[in-house]
């Protein structure tokens, strides 16, 4: 592909809230003739539009492949649009490249780079490793599907920065040349089979995260995710597992502390009680950071300050709609996890509560096979608060189950209150995904 700049004619499909929007914007900036397509009516864009650089020309409304006949030599992807649209197909048929933000930033990005996907707790490894680095005095950039377009982070990259990028599996269908010094891959559960024909299309679109690794990098993996241990395939750079149980890992724990095994020798290196998130999964995410901060260190040739990092670990507050402890009103605590918009990721949050719980769950379903989340939700929680497009599935699926449907947020909150009694925690953990009432989950944990 040629290089890109002045002379490029760049078409980006999907202007979206973020991603397309930055894009435009780089683009633009770079000295390119932009075009950019959204499916939505120019109204409904109004807000992304009046942030767009004057220069970027807006076709709204439809995405008629015919755009491509004004001259378009490289196609720019959102996330949000599947690769497999007539726009996108004759492009390919055309010849022309087709290049997720995620791609486009990585031509342009400078210093180290650490990918991370995964179902589950991808945001919080990822900020949990910006944190760790930040700790160690480096200057880490944070973003990705995190919210933060990678391509909005590369004016302020240099040689001596690290990006810390969280991708979801639609960012890594398209991408190209990407090669991240470490890349993780923390777990693979079911999400987004409204868009994969089948959880090996989802994988295999993970799995790309190393498609351009070589010896010198280093993949980090859950060992204790059997059909993530067991698909690896043929990875060239250097697997770095981290486990539960099994000692052989690269980090494992035993006897509650967290151990790495580092050059050869074996050092404890964590009290995960001391940290302020909380589950099993988080110690996991915690394992995951450290081998990726120790691997980033050995390959730039530094030694790892293990007590550091640990300190690190220990102060990191967690994020905002993940498990997010919002307050406690009338003696109930209120959680919001609004960013849990899968079934592994409610079924992990269950699992970190005791005592009783109401729980406000749905949203636009993903394909999921929500059954799955039956026992559990019958095991750990009070009363059910049903919400979202959802509702009537859900109601079928629950039945049993003692509960109700919500007419919206507020009224969500005050049949959680009623259902409640002091000592209660009413959860928002939906495990859908937030489009059918917010314009994203930062909105509906807001409205929360
Ligand atoms: N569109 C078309 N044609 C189509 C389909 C969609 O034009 O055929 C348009 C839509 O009208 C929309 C745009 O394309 O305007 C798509 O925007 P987008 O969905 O890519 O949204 P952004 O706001 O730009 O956010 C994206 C990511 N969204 C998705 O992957 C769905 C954000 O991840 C990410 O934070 C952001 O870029 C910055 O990188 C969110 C997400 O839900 C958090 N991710 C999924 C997840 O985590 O499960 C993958």
């Amino acid at each position: 592909m040629k290089e890109i700049g002045s002379g490029t004619s760049a078409l980006v499909v999907g202007l979206g809230y973020r991603s397309g929007l930055a894009a435009s914007n780089f683009l633009a900036g770079k000295g390119c003739r932009v075009l950019v397509s959204d499916l939505r009516s120019r109204d409904e864009l109004a807000d992304t539009i009046g942030r767009l650089d004057a220069r970027v020309e807006v076709f709204a409304g439809n995405q008629e492949p015919s755009l491509l006949d004004r001259g378009v030599d490289l196609v720019v992807l959102s996330p949000g649009v599947p690769a497999v649209i007539p726009l996108v197909t004759e492009a390919r048929r055309r010849g022309i490249p087709v290049i997720a933000e995620i791609e486009l930033a990585f031509r342009f990005l400078r210093g180290s780079v650490v990918a991370i996907t995964g179902t589950d707790g991808k945001s919080t490894t990822t900020s949990l490793v910006g944190h760790v680095l930040r700790s160690l005095g480096f200057k880490a950039l944070v973003g990705g599907n995190i919210g933060i377009p990678l391509v909005s982070l590369v004016d302020e990259s240099s040689d001596d920065t690290v990006s810390v990028i969280e991708l979801s599996s639609f960012q890594l269908e398209t991408i190209e040349l990407f090669r991240p010094d470490v890349a993780a891959i923390l777990n693979i559960g079911t999400d987004h089979l409204d868009r994969y024909a089948s959880m090996d299309d989802y994988f295999r679109a993970k799995l790309r995260v190393a498609m351009n690794q070589s010896a010198g990098d280093s993949f980090v993996y859950n060992m204790d995710d059997p059909a993530l241990s067991a698909g690896i395939g043929n990875i060239a750079s250097r697997r770095l597992g981290f486990s539960m149980t099994n000692t052989d890992a690269e980090a494992f724990l035993e006897k509650d502390t967290v151990f790495i095994r580092d050059n050869g020798a074996v050092k404890g290196v964590l009290d995960p009680s001391r940290m302020k998130i909380i589950g099993v999964h988080n110690v996991q995410n915690a394992m995951a950071a450290l081998l990726m901060v120790v691997s980033l260190l050995r390959k730039i040739g530094r030694e790892p300050d293990y007590p550091l990092m640990a300190e690190a670990c220990y102060s990191f507050e967690g994020l905002a709609h993940r498990m997010e402890r919002v307050g406690v009103l009338e003696g109930r605590l209120f959680i919001n996890d609004s960013k849990a918009t899968t079934v592994g990721a409610v079924e992990m949050a269950l699992k970190s509560l005791s005592g009783g719980v109401v729980l406000i769950l749905g949203g636009r379903t993903k394909g999921d096979d929500y059954s799955r989340l039956h026992d559990p939700i019958a095991e750990r929680v009070r009363f059910l608060v049903l919400i979202g497009e959802s509702s009537r599935e859900f109601a079928g699926i629950f039945a049993d189950i003692p509960g109700e449907t919500a007419d919206g947020m507020d009224d969500a909150l005050a049949r959680a209150m009623r259902a409640s009694a002091e000592g209660d925690t009413i959860l928002l953990s939906p495990a859908c995904a937030s489009y059918d009432m917010y314009s994203n989950f930062e909105g509906r944990g807001e409205a929360f």
